[in-house]
């Protein structure tokens, strides 16, 4: 294909003002419904279900369309203990100190602490890289544009579609998260760890912090001008 060939737009639903307004009310009642949970149920999960959530986050628009990700999902035992094991040591040291009395104050509301059983217990975990080189073949080395916004989409769009299909998600970012590097066996040099999400069923004695529930409203996050 030459450089600027396009395609028809063949599959645009337009719908009457009327249907556009119940498929939004439609989609914030379902997102209304997504909770950040920190207790997991081990009950499996089905890779294909993982699988289609993952081929969905890689539809995100990204930078000149080069796709700077890559996910590795890990349902791995052995794997998963190795994760618990190097961030509860980082969030023992976070939690012991590092973070600050600022940081853990704003934490206070959420009543997290070092302990991370979820890691080892929830079927699936995933693990998502920033790729600084690549392009729109897996094999190409050119530079990556915007690769923070690009991740950061394609990480919504996974949220989205495994909240969409009936799981639970925790995102999580124990720091410095290089250890995920290693244990994932990525390149170090091209890759860096983004962010882990945790997914599953909540266990049934699952909460959801007071804090959590309080959303801003449309006029404090939004402005029409
Ligand atoms: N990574 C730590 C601390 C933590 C930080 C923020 I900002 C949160 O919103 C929640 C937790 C942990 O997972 O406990």
């Amino acid at each position: 294909m030459k450089a600027h060939d396009n395609i028809p737009l063949t599959d645009f639903i337009e719908y009457s003002p009327q249907e556009m307004q119940q498929r939004a009310d439609d989609n914030l009642a379902l997102m209304k419904r997504r909770h950040t949970i920190r207790s997991f149920s081990d009950k499996p999960v089905p890779r294909e279900v993982i699988e289609t959530c993952i081929k969905t986050a890689g539809l995100a628009p990204s930078g000149a369309n080069h796709q700077p990700w890559h996910f590795v999902a890990i349902h791995s035992s052995d794997v998963k203990k190795q994760i618990r094991e190097a961030a509860e040591q980082l969030e023992r040291s976070f939690y012991e100190g590092r973070a600050g009395d600022e940081w853990l104050d704003a934490l206070k509301p959420l009543g997290t602490d070092a302990q991370k059983p979820y890691l080892e217990h929830a079927p699936w975990l995933i693990a998502i890289f920033t790729q600084k080189k690549g392009g729109i073949h897996a094999e190409d080395k050119n530079t990556n544009y915007y690769v923070h916004e690009s991740v950061g989409i394609a990480t919504g769009f996974l949220i989205q579609s495994l909240h969409n299909a009936g799981l639970a998600t925790l995102t999580h970012t124990p720091k410095p998260m290089s250890f995920l590097t290693e244990i994932c066996q990525r390149d170090k040099d091209n890759e860096r760890p983004y962010m882990l999400l945790i997914a599953g069923y909540p266990a049934d004695d699952a909460t959801v912090p007071e804090h959590a529930i309080v959303k801003k409203s449309l006029d404090e996050i939004a402005s029409f001008i």
